[in-house]
């Protein structure tokens, strides 16, 4: 067996492990952050369970940290209370990104983990099988409820050779990017394996791992070996490790090579994290920021590249150079040591260790700018200014960037790279993370005026007479869908008025036209829906009326989110059909409810056509869809 199969075995509960069934896996782990935590709880409140009943829990405040209102400090507290009563670890604001911060003193190699985030498989980097998903499937698995995947294909990515100076892990995954594309890793899981493996620490697996979720992927996962034992050992964890390697003779369903011999430094242009060229082909362009963090490339080892290299030079005078190292450890160890000195001497501005520019919680860059960033997603308009080019990279490449003010190759421009001495021992303070007390029934959840109780959604009827209110082109994100960003992100747990920011960006009447529209229809592309896990981008559409979502193809996290939010997902069975239907055209579907209980072909029937649609459901989605959602069904299974 492979390592991914060995895992998945140990926690299956449901289903066989056979590509396309889906199955049901037990989950070891749970972690939530405030952007998506809020809702998720009040989802976990709503299913009436005491107490978590998963072996570790760990909510985490780090996206929406910029408090320019009462709003997100009110979601913190909510937070703050709402853990300590049902038996989750909190983990505040200045901690830092959940995923850093989770592999450093929570993941353990083997076990499962499920996040409602779409970041989740960073886990892989210890070799965790770790999930993103919305927040009321980690709400169920908090509540005891198997994970439901699609058994996907594993792919191993066999890495041969070793890195060169100043390329870095960064351009594995964007190698693979380019390779596989955004839509290319769906119904896979990415095994990395060969002798490359060897070479690559943990920070630099997880980097990996990481952004195997903008390849669509399921997830992905390294090994547990010799270099994760030394890493959890540093993390004073050594208990914590297990080796999981493949057998000997493992098979696979798919192999991918990749030659790190040869790889050089990659940048992927705006604005798809697979539009990936080579950083020589595209020396010169000049560049307006810069900035170094997020969930991908935040880690220790990161920063203390970062300072070396900076280590008496300037930033130039034409950058905007921003740092957010990923944790409170990573943060605290750069303070203790000359690290930091060197980073704010060469001009650096310190944020604070959360996602910050990433989701567009500030350092929106300037009209047209072009800005460089080690973060895994460039989608149009998600750093806050529609029109800025953002190019994802290396820290190597970011710096060389940073000091010449334009892409700069760093294998030319730098000398060799500088040896970065990682510390015997991690800076380990625990001090900051909030255990729930043995019994939490008494605690008082405080709800601030931002906080809205979830609405109760009706269920689908046996015919449906519906309008198209939106048609969108392939590759729609849930940044399309939902936009994030300083202004919007607040508004997570108060679902009214964040729903009036659908599809904001895309068309500006989409909201009002959706809730004037009696069950409206939307009509996409393919791989609809990818990027996050965020469960409003289902949720706020059902909210204004949307009860059908018709397209080319879906991506995983967010198919999941609109079943369980009882809107149903069909797809094209002729692609070309997509041509067939606008704006605007009103579609009948006749007794579509008892057509798919019966398994029969579904047809929309528009004005001059009449098309053939698919649904590829299990019978636990068509239930969840006919209830009105999962809540409904969760309500009316338990009674
Ligand atoms: C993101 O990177 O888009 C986010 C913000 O972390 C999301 C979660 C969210 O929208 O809250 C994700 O990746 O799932
Ligand atoms: Fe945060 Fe960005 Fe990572 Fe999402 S991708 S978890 S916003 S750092």
């Amino acid at each position: 067996m492979n390592v991914a199969k060995k895992i998945i075995s140990q926690h299956l509960l449901s289903g066989k492990m056979e590509i396309g069934h889906e199955i049901g896996l037990r989950i070891d782990q749970t972690l939530t952050q405030d952007a998506t935590g809020t809702m998720a709880y009040l989802q976990f409140e709503a299913m009436g369970v005491p107490k978590v009943k998963t072996k570790l829990s760990v909510s985490y405040v780090d996206h929406n940290t910029l408090q320019s209102g009462f709003e997100n400090a009110d979601d913190h507290k909510f937070l703050q209370t709402i853990a300590a009563k049902y038996g989750i670890i909190f983990s505040p604001a200045g901690n830092g990104i959940c995923h850093q911060v989770h592999l450093e003193r929570f993941g353990v190699p083997g076990m499962t983990l499920t996040g409602s985030d779409s970041h989740t498989p960073t886990g892989g980097g210890i070799g965790m099988l770790a999930f993103g998903a919305g927040g009321l499937d980690v709400a169920c698995a908090m509540a005891g409820q198997p994970f439901y995947i699609i058994m996907p294909k594993i792919v191993k990515v066999n890495l041969k050779g070793k890195l060169g100076d100043w390329v870095s892990a960064k351009d594995i995954i964007l190698e693979l990017l380019r390779l596989q594309s955004v839509k290319g890793g769906r119904g896979k899981i990415y095994e990395f394996s060969g002798e490359g493996v060897k070479t690559l620490s943990v920070p630099e697996r997880a980097t990996i791992t990481n952004m195997g979720t903008e390849l669509g992927a399921t997830t992905s996962i390294f090994p547990s070996d010799d270099i994760t034992r030394n890493f959890l050992e540093k993390q004073d964890r050594k208990a914590s490790w297990v080796r999981i390697e493949p057998d000997e003779n493992a098979t696979y369903d798919e192999e991918i090579e990749i030659n790190l011999n040869t790889l050089e430094p990659l940048i992927a242009a705006p604005h798809m994290p697979d539009k990936v060229k080579k950083v020589k082909d595209l020396k010169g362009i000049k560049v307006d920021q810069v900035g170094i963090g997020s969930c991908t490339n935040s880690s220790l080892a990161d920063m203390l590249l970062t300072a070396e290299t900076l280590k008496g030079k300037k930033i130039n005078k034409n950058v905007s150079f921003v740092i957010s190292p990923g944790s409170r450890q990573v943060l605290a160890t750069l303070a203790n040591s000359d690290a930091l000195f060197h980073i704010i001497e060469s001009g650096a501005r310190i944020l604070e260790s959360a996602c910050g520019p990433c989701i567009g919680m500030g350092q929106a860059p300037k009209s047209g700018a072009v800005s460089l960033r080690t973060f895994n997603r460039n989608f149009e308009g998600r750093s806050g200014t529609k029109n800025a080019q953002i190019y994802l990279c290396s820290p190597e490449v970011a710096l060389a960037a940073a000091l010449t003010g334009e892409i700069t190759d760093p294998t030319n421009y730098f000398n060799k790279k500088p040896l970065i001495e990682m510390p015997e021992k991690f800076l380990i303070d625990d001090a900051h993370f909030q255990l729930p007390p043995v019994d939490g029934s008494n605690v008082e959840v405080i709800k601030g005026p931002n906080i809205k109780s979830l609405n109760e959604f009706v269920p689908l009827d046996n015919s449906l007479n519906g309008k198209i209110v939106l048609k969108v082109g392939d590759n729609i994100s849930t940044d399309h869908i939902l936009p994030a960003g300083a202004k919007i992100l607040p508004l997570r747990s108060n679902l009214p008025a964040i729903s009036e920011y659908v599809f904001a960006a895309v068309d500006k009447e989409f909201a009002s036209r959706a809730k004037s529209t009696s069950n409206g229809i939307i009509i996409g592309g393919e791989n609809y829906g990818q990027g996050s896990s965020r469960e409003h981008a289902a949720l706020a559409p059902r909210y204004l009326g949307i009860r059908i979502v018709l397209v080319k193809s879906f991506a995983r996290i967010h198919l999941a989110n609109l079943i369980n939010f009882g809107i149903l997902p069909l797809t094209f069975d002729d692609l070309s059909d997509y041509n067939k239907i606008e704006l605007g055209n009103e579609i009948e579907f006749e007794d579509i409810k008892n057509i798919i209980r019966e398994n029969k072909t579904v047809y929309a029937k528009a004005k001059n056509s009449k098309i053939k649609v698919n649904y590829n459901l299990t019978q636990r989605q068509k239930d969840i869809i006919f209830a009105g959602g999962l809540l409904n069904w969760i309500k009316k299974t338990a009674n």
